[in-house]
């Protein structure tokens, strides 16, 4: 492992680079991106932001989120990954990544999942409740000034991935870091109304009409909402507009496990898990192959909407010992 000044002076000797993202973009993968670019540029480093998918429309919001590319067109001397435990996150670009790794570029990790397999040759690894706090440290390190684009980027992904300062891993150094981007021009009204407090009609329906035919199972400890693809399609939305239904049926008082089954296609559902620490969901999602957290977890479950949500009732209750 390696220690932010030496990652500072990796990066400082580079003439161009190209950053990796994970693939389905958060906000801290996205924040962490954006700054690191805008931070080469200042430096006079040549760079590319990449991602294998597109950018969720609500983080556009964000000067440079435009700057994200599908393909790398650059032929960098360095690859930077940020955010990703590893090379399989980076999607269809893994290949590409392994690729240029395998010619001999320079290759620099920079993550926070306690679980990063330190795949390239220079890795920072810090357990944090964002990477963006990272990155905050590093273009301290680079001695690079906290300009608007970069504030805007760091706090969207301490927020986000903190879960608005409200994560068990929110410490110090989250408050630290958010506080250095506000002092530099961090628009916090703009992106929490941006992140939490818009959204179109049709995503607003399909969320009340889900929420309004939400099933509980287990003497109510079990909460079931399912998004079939008609609904999407009805209001021409993704999976991504789906986000947040799961958590909210957690917030239901005795519901410890939350389900949202998303159709991905007949006989197919993409389902998410949440649970309120009782019940371990990465053990359950492990049983139909999944996983993820303990609070938190996601799998793939085949065939017909009853036999999945009876497959998916008897593993809660085989994983629920005496709740
Ligand atoms: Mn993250």
């Amino acid at each position: 492992m390696n220690t932010i000044p030496e990652i500072a002076e990796v990066i400082r000797s580079l003439k161009s680079a190209v950053i990796f993202t994970h693939m389905r973009p958060d906000g801290d993968a996205i924040g962490c991106g954006v700054a690191l670019s805008r931070a080469l540029d200042v430096l006079g480093i040549k760079n590319q932001l990449v991602n294998e998918g597109e950018i969720p429309a609500k983080f556009l919001y964000l000067s440079g989120a435009e700057k994200f590319l599908r393909f790398p067109t650059l032929d960098a001397e360095a690859y930077i990954c940020v955010d990703s435990s590893d090379e399989r996150r980076l999607g269809e670009l893994c290949k590409t990544f392994l690729k240029g790794a395998n010619k001999g570029k320079v290759t620099v990790n920079i993550d926070h999942h306690i679980s990063n397999t330190r795949y390239c040759k220079y890795n920072f690894v810090q357990g944090r409740s964002s990477n963006c706090e990272n990155i905050a440290d590093l273009l301290e390190a680079l001695g690079v000034p906290f300009d608007e684009i970069i504030c805007n980027a760091l706090m969207t992904g301490i927020i986000t991935d903190s879960g608005s300062f409200s994560h068990s891993d929110v410490n110090g150094d989250t408050f630290r870091a958010a506080a250095k981007a506000a002092d530099g021009g961090a628009q916090v009204d703009k992106i929490t109304n941006e992140l939490f407090r818009r959204q179109s009609k049709a995503r607003s329906e399909l969320y009340i009409g889900t929420l309004a035919r939400l099933r509980y199972l287990l003497d109510d400890k079990l909460a079931i909402a399912v998004v079939t693809q008609a609904a999407l399609e009805k209001g021409n939305l993704s999976q991504s507009d789906t986000e947040g239904i799961v958590d909210y049926a957690l917030t239901v008082d005795p519901v410890e496990v939350s389900i949202c089954l998303m159709e991905v296609k007949k006989g197919q559902y993409k389902a998410s898990f949440r649970s309120k620490g009782k019940v371990n969901v990465n053990e359950i999602a492990a049983v139909f192959g999944g996983g993820g957290h303990i609070l938190a977890s996601g799998c793939m479950v085949f065939g017909d909407l009853e036999e999945v949500i009876d497959r998916l009732r008897y593993a809660v209750l085989s994983h629920m010992g005496d709740v």
